[in-house]
């Protein structure tokens, strides 16, 4: 044997070695990420965290290979993507409409036949999840900023995916975060199922000052994580069913602008990811009737640089994040990763950031934070959502009226 057929020989040797131990890859479960953290700018805040590895946690770094395309860029302003059982997703664009695109980057013709949404700011066709039995009744569930008397609000809507794939069928309301607001901020817009076969959706708090307490308001849709039932009703065994004044689909409250939410696949927690103003971007676990605090207390401070409730960030009976960030990253679309292509990404959370132009890689472990690793920095691509795909890559859109859908994979 020659020297080559030697080398090739022992690297067989140790790939099949490796492949039979899928769970480990080259960061062992025990072994802490070691690297410096990845934020190097000021904070723009003193506020000391709650607990150790609750913001700026070492930093990590994914030792395998990459294989990182733009399979497509035509994409108008897309927003949420779900994956359909074949593969193939379907992603909403900001102005009304869906597409399904290929795991190779082909487009279908826009998708029509949603109700009309309110496009302006950061409104639109949002977030989208599929019916646990879309392969027998294709049917979709989304959120959307809808136009109503006296302004806008988040609704929910589903409808069924026609058999040609060109239009929504029956589209049809099933709620709606009230008061409406004349603004163009804060929808949340994220959607998903439980294993009950519920819904969870988020809100946001409308940005402005006079509705930002309504996040505190048990008696108003703004600011909350709400679950419902596939027809909108509240779901049986919410925590504030038999609250005095308290909507009945409202589960946990205190959130901003919720825009990421994803269930752990060991553990089974949901858990969201939510904007601050200045700095205080979070990730929390979440727990049903539980206040995760907005505005009383915050990691952020305004825009305009005054202190939000005179700087209080720790109270008891609210909830801390688990993660946070300042200065922001702008977190939007997440997933937890459970797939087999990159074994070391097992159970990490991945997040798409807006303004932090990347996708946060956070090793989380005991519900606590220990590592945190960049993807695709420097592109400046905003990323609005992230998800796996059947084939294990990831699948990333960005904003833009040429926005791009990623695909990371391994070489
Ligand atoms: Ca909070």
């Amino acid at each position: 044997m020659n020297s080559k057929a030697l080398f090739a020989a022992i690297a067989i040797a140790f790939i099949s070695c490796n492949s039979s131990d899928p769970g480990t890859g080259t960061t062992p479960e025990n072994e802490l990420p070691g690297l410096p953290p990845v934020e190097t700018k000021p904070a723009n805040t003193t506020y000391p965290p709650a607990f150790e590895g609750q913001t700026r946690v070492a930093g990590m770094k994914t030792s395998a290979e990459l294989d990182i395309k733009v399979i497509s860029e035509e994409l108008v302003n897309p927003w949420g993507i779900a994956v359909m059982p074949d593969g193939r997703l379907l992603i909403t664009e900001k102005g009304g409409t869906m597409r399904i695109a290929t795991t190779t980057g082909e487009l279908s013709a826009p998708i029509v036949g949603l109700p009309a949404v309110n496009a302006n700011g950061q409104g639109g066709l949002l977030g989208l999840t599929l019916d646990p039995d879309f392969s027998s009744n294709r049917m979709v569930y989304w959120v959307f900023s809808e136009n109503t008397a006296g302004g806008t609000l988040t609704a929910a809507a589903k409808g069924r995916l026609a058999d040609d794939e060109k239009r929504i069928e029956n589209a049809t309301v099933i709620y709606r975060a009230t008061p409406a607001f004349a603004g163009t901020l804060h929808y949340g817009g994220r959607i998903l199922f439980d294993k009950s076969g519920h819904l969870f959706v988020s809100t946001g708090e409308r940005s402005d000052l006079s509705t930002r307490p309504k996040a505190q308001d048990l008696g108003a849709g703004l600011g909350k994580i709400v679950r419902i039932t596939k027809e909108g009703q509240p779901a049986a065994g919410n925590p504030f069913v038999s609250t005095a004044g308290a909507m009945p689909e409202n589960y946990s409250y205190g959130h901003r602008n919720v825009q990421g939410l994803a269930f752990h696949p060991e553990t089974g927690d949901l858990w969201e990811c939510e904007f601050g103003a200045r700095g205080g971007d979070e990730v929390n676990r979440i727990e049903a009737g539980k206040n995760y605090g907005w505005p009383t207390i915050t990691y952020s401070i305004e825009y305009g640089g005054q202190e939000i409730n005179n700087g209080l960030t720790q109270k008891v009976s609210m909830e801390q994040p688990v993660y946070y960030w300042d200065p922001v990253v702008s977190p939007s679309g997440m997933t937890f990763y459970s797939g087999n292509l990159i074994p070391e990404w097992k159970n990490n959370l991945f997040i798409g950031c807006l303004s932090g132009s990347h996708i946060l890689r956070l090793d989380i472990r005991n519900n606590k934070v220990v590592g945190e690793e960049r993807l695709l920095e420097g592109r400046q691509d905003r990323f609005r959502d992230v998800q796996e795909g059947k084939d294990g890559a990831l699948y990333a859109v960005c904003d833009g009226a040429h926005g791009k859908l990623y695909r990371i994979g391994k070489k």
